[in-house]
């Protein structure tokens, strides 16, 4: 089987995960990378043993030779690169948050549709190996069918040290986190129609929301509750878990910290530990994240070589975007706002 040749473009703090996932990933190979820091092209250059290096995207794209494009810079760039890839007609996954509005991100869309090109958005949490046995067990019909749930991630975590810019945004939390909290809420409940959110500032030091409460009633009929916060002192640092909950007609489900899977229904309880691996590059408490890389990129890998469409496409992810800036929009305003609207 001949290796598919990526490109990645954005060498810095979260790429290094992406890198080393590709190593692992089967059937796929880095065959170029580009940064327009020369330090860090270099790093991750010298460290995987990369020699094709750019400091343009757009000089890389024009030398040609691979057949996707792994873009893992911050969302300022994210709508050009993608673009780019759409003109080259190079199939391309692309970091969230995928875009700097909705509308962006709808251009975006189009554009990878237009160029007849699969785009995949690099939305991971749903692929976390805990998460993964949450929809397994739904799926097996273990509670019936869920009516209420609760997607909660609440943390101290100093995330700011490794990702200074997320304290300089206008958005914080919703836009960088609890984007994959309510991509969870949508994988495991489905598609929203209309949202309410509270949103606060606690850390001074920083310019966006830390914390954010959303409510969510969902197309099938249940309701829930994605809550995220940063500024939350537990006694056990739970970062970077997502708690959940359910209830359904025929039982419960509960995710808890450390990674505990309880499931009650008519056959009683019965309790799994669902805590990922700690792949051969991985680091605690990342690991959780850094499985869920590996996954994603595995099934891109494998999506691209079959032709069928990955789990997180754009066209999928405008709808997990459209709750992000829904919950901005119901925060300042408020009121309940319908999704249905800004699709
Ligand atoms: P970073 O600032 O450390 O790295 C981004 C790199 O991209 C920088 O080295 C910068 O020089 C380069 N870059 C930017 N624009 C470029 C362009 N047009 N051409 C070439 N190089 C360019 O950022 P990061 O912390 O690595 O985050 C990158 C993205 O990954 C963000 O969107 C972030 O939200 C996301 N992220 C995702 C996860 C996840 O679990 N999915 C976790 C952390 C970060
Ligand atoms: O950027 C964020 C993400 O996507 O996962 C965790 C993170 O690194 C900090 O909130």
């Amino acid at each position: 089987m001949q290796k598919l040749r990526g490109a990645l473009i954005g060498c810095g703090f979260f790429a290094v995960n992406q890198m080393h996932a590709w190593n692992d990933v089967e059937g796929a190979v880095i065959v170029a990378i580009c940064d327009r820091d020369p330090e860090r092209l270099a790093a991750v250059g010298d460290q995987f043993g990369i020699a094709r290096r750019y400091a343009d995207a757009a000089q890389m794209f024009a030398d040609g030779g691979f057949d996707f494009v792994d873009i893992a810079t911050t969302v300022q760039s994210h709508r050009a690169l993608v673009e780019l890839a759409a003109a080259h007609k190079v199939p391309a996954i692309c970091q969230k948050p995928f875009a700097r509005t909705l509308s962006d991100a709808k251009a975006m869309v189009a554009a990878c549709r237009t160029a007849s090109i699969p785009l995949m958005v690099h939305e991971n949490f749903r692929w976390q190996p805990p998460i993964q046995a949450v929809r397994k067990a739904l799926d097996a019909g273990a509670i019936g069918e869920p009516f209420w749930g609760r997607f909660s991630f609440r943390s101290g975590f100093d995330v700011f040290s490794g990702q200074p810019y997320l304290a300089e945004g206008e958005r914080f939390i919703i836009e960088d986190l609890g984007i994959h909290t309510l991509d969870i809420a949508r994988y495991i409940l489905g598609d929203v129609k209309s949202l309410t959110a509270r949103t606060l500032r606690v850390n001074p030091k920083i310019k966006g929301e830390d914390v954010a409460t959303i409510l969510l009633d969902h197309e099938a009929g249940a309701t829930s509750i994605v809550d995220v916060s940063y500024a939350t002192k537990l006694g056990t640092e739970p970062f970077p878990e997502t708690l959940v909950e359910l209830d359904g007609t025929e039982g419960t489900i509960r995710l808890s910290q450390g990674y505990r899977l309880e499931i009650n229904n008519a056959a009683g309880t019965t309790v799994t530990d669902v805590s990922p691996k700690l792949l051969s590059w991985a680091s605690r408490p990342w690991h959780n994240i850094q499985e869920s890389v590996f996954a994603i990129q595995q099934h891109w890998s494998e999506r691209l070589r079959d032709g069928g469409e990955t789990s997180t496409s754009g066209a999928d992810n405008l709808k997990t975007f459209a709750l992000v800036e829904a919950a901005y929009e119901s925060a300042a305003s408020g009121s309940p706002v319908e999704i249905g609207a800004l699709l």
